[in-house]
């Protein structure tokens, strides 16, 4: 039966006439990670052509070789193999001395790796074998946010794949599996734990156990890194502060960084999560963000470590606006962080909505590499049971002109360094897995996974390609299948923000799950805690009045990219809310009023994933009867609850504004 263990990497027998006809597979050299690619690509083309491939020792007419660079005969084809970098490849048909081979090259082990999961990616969706490609980004990392008793906070696939217990003795096989998946999309780090850390991951018993998940994922070219909590040195030091000016307090971290590294020689770095919901900080000691990054990045440049430092920053001294505060901390210290620190943004200024415009640092910090955060975990998307193909978030954050240095200069231009010239450059995204059969609890939250790779890898991705890719990958190549799963994946997320926040309301859930609507709650401790505080709404009105009338966050934009968001009338419909309060009757370039417009929003919302499940329900024959069955189950679970988000969401706003339901919009039942 089919569970989903294997997914993207499914290597079934292609039809007879797609399956690949290779000679044998020469590996020219023996690294672990040379070996990792051997296995790969032959467990991968004795799969897709249905009889085992040998490994040959030299090459053979018709086969595969994979060969750095440097080997001469490839040196003799002067292929431009210097524009791989360190980490691209080069596929490509080609006479190795004579010989006819499809060629797998790269200035790396690395290279050679990606390579080898390239060709296979591209016999699996029926491409052409030939492909040159190189990553735009420098860190692409999962950061897990898995605690150390097991549990993931914000984690929909079961419990953490780290058996903390178990390391460092057994390495669960599954973490090869693991670091395979992911090495197959180009991630090349992983951050273990929370970033609500415990500080006890950074005692030796612990460090020995990370160490063990970094021999594994080693030869799959995946570094290790941890979050770490700022207040550490008090809590297992023995100190009494944890001011990163203290001499004391910076020699312990030096000597920590330094018992990290004698465990884990290639150790990545610390991600820290400061002053922020509670956590621990610099501010705690009337310090900056700054000063405390450049204290942990002072310990670990002798490494040639990174610290990545988050601007998720929502402390208890929140200002007028929440979506205002990272901006206010951060842009100041612009130019004052270190050079082995990169600051962690998240895509937007609230909290991973189902849609935020693109955060205001981005690109208003130019002397400072500033990475992406996006999350792949579907905390307010619905969980695991929801389908929502995060590939066009990822798109609409990264194509999003900043105009900070005119036109083009995108998120993703940020992101990849080219807009600042930054060489530092990274992406993270907060994983989806755990230990459920299928990784991330269901079949198509596996796309996400595989989506954030994709992007991190090249931030000018196109979403609907990277949907082909996977449904190829994932249920096979047949093209009409695959226009299929793509078209029920392509606005399935559009359809969650219509069925829960339309036009640009956002935060609207219920209260600590995250799941299900909220929009009436208003009685939490704090302010931004309710769902009243984003949405504003009253007889009149509804829209959070960002503005100059109110709290005036869009002054956090390029003012060539503020100035439309100024007037309801230039402002995107999809982002009204978010920017603005209106009356209900306001007129939308629809023709409707707002009320009107988002009682349509709601319906639409319903009415996507009602086809949703359609469009699924009709390719039963084409898929096997698990995978089919689960994903049935779910969307039928989607489009009852999309149904209560809507009539829960529409009652309330009628109970607020008094107003009947729209003429000709009343919700289908
Ligand atoms: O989205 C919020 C989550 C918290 C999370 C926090 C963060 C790890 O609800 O669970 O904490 O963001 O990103 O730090």
């Amino acid at each position: 039966a089919e569970d989903g263990y294997d997914l993207w990497l499914r290597y079934r027998p292609l039809p007879a006439a797609q399956a690949p006809r290779v000679g044998a597979i020469t590996v020219k050299g023996d690294s672990p990670m040379l070996q990792a690619a051997a296995t790969e690509l032959q467990r991968g083309l004795s799969g897709l052509s249905g009889t085992r491939v040998a490994l040959a020792p030299t090459a053979v007419a018709g086969g595969i070789v994979v060969a750095g660079a440097r080997d001469p005969a490839v040196t003799a084809l002067k292929l431009p193999t210097a524009a791989l970098g360190e980490e691209g490849y080069l596929v490509r048909a080609v006479r190795l001395s004579g010989i006819p081979v499809t060629l797998v090259t790269a200035n790396s082990d690395r290279g050679l790796l990606y390579g080898s999961f390239a060709l296979l990616r591209r016999l699996q969706t029926g491409s052409d074998v030939a492909e040159t490609s190189a990553p735009k980004v420098r860190l692409r990392l999962l950061n897990h946010w898995d605690n150390l008793d097991g549990s993931v906070e914000r984690g929909y696939a079961g419990q953490s794949l780290w058996d903390w217990w178990m390391l460092p003795d057994f390495a669960d096989p599954r973490y090869t599996d693991y670091a395979r998946a992911n090495a197959s999309i180009g991630i090349n780090g992983t951050v273990l734990n929370n970033v609500n850390a415990s500080a006890d991951s950074l005692t030796a018993p612990y460090l020995a156990k990370a160490a063990a998940l970094a021999d594994v994922f080693r030869r799959y070219g995946i570094k290790v890194y941890l979050s770490v909590r700022f207040s550490a040195p008090v809590e297992i030091g023995g100190l009494k502060t944890a001011d990163p000016l203290d001499p004391a307090v910076a020699a312990w971290w030096r000597a920590k960084t330094d018992e990290v590294y004698a465990a884990i020689p290639d150790f990545g770095g610390f991600l820290v999560k400061a002053n922020s919901e509670g956590q621990p900080g610099p501010r705690d000691y009337q310090r900056s963000h700054a000063d405390g990054a450049n204290m942990l990045a002072a310990a670990i440049a002798p490494h040639k470590g990174l610290i990545m430092w988050r601007a998720f920053v929502y402390a208890d001294d929140n200002p007028d606006d929440r979506a205002k505060q990272a901006y206010a901390d951060f842009k100041p210290l612009d130019g004052k962080f270190a050079a082995n620190v990169i600051v962690q943004v998240k895509n937007g200024a609230i909290d991973f909505q189902p849609r935020e415009p693109f955060h205001p640092l981005f690109g208003a910090m130019p002397q400072t590499p500033l990475m992406m955060e996006f999350q792949i975990t579907k905390e307010y998307l619905g969980m695991a049971t929801h389908l929502a193909w995060l590939g066009p978030m990822f798109e609409e954050t990264l194509r999003s002109d900043t105009l900070q240095k005119g036109k083009g200069s995108t998120v993703a231009r940020v992101v990849d360094g080219s807009l600042h010239g930054h060489a530092l450059t990274g992406m993270a995204g907060v994983a989806n897995v755990g230990r459920d059969r299928d990784w991330a609890g269901s079949t198509f939250n596996q796309a996400n996974w595989f989506a954030f790779g994709r992007f991190a890898w090249n931030p000018a991705a196109d979403s609907d390609t990277v949907a082909g890719e996977w449904a190829a990958m994932t249920f096979g190549p047949d093209p009409a299948l695959v226009d299929k799963i793509v078209g029920i994946m392509a606005g399935s997320r559009e359809a969650v923000v219509d069925y829960t926040s339309p036009l640009g309301l956002t935060h609207q859930m219920a209260t600590g799950h995250h799941y299900g609507p909220g929009p009436w709650v208003s009685d939490l401790k704090r302010p931004e805690w309710n769902p009243v505080y984003y949405a504003r709404a009253d007889r009149q009105g509804i829209g959070f009045d960002r503005t100059a009338s109110g709290s005036n966050a869009i002054a956090q934009y390029a003012p060539a990219f503020a100035r439309p968001l100024a007037d309801p009338a230039t402002t995107p419909a999809r982002d009204l809310l978010w920017f603005h309060h209106v009356p209900w009757t306001h007129r939308m370039a629809s023709g409707r009023t707002l009320w009107e417009e988002l009682v349509t929003r709601y319906n639409a919302g319903v009415t996507t994933v009602a086809a949703m499940r359609r469009d699924w329900a009709a390719l039963q024959p084409q898929i096997d009867a698990d995978r089919f069955a689960k994903t049935a189950t779910f969307l039928a679970v989607q489009e009852r609850e999309a149904r209560w988000w809507r009539d829960a969401s529409i009652a309330y706003w009628m109970s607020v504004n008094g107003l009947p339901l729209p003429a000709g919009a009343a919700p289908p039942a």
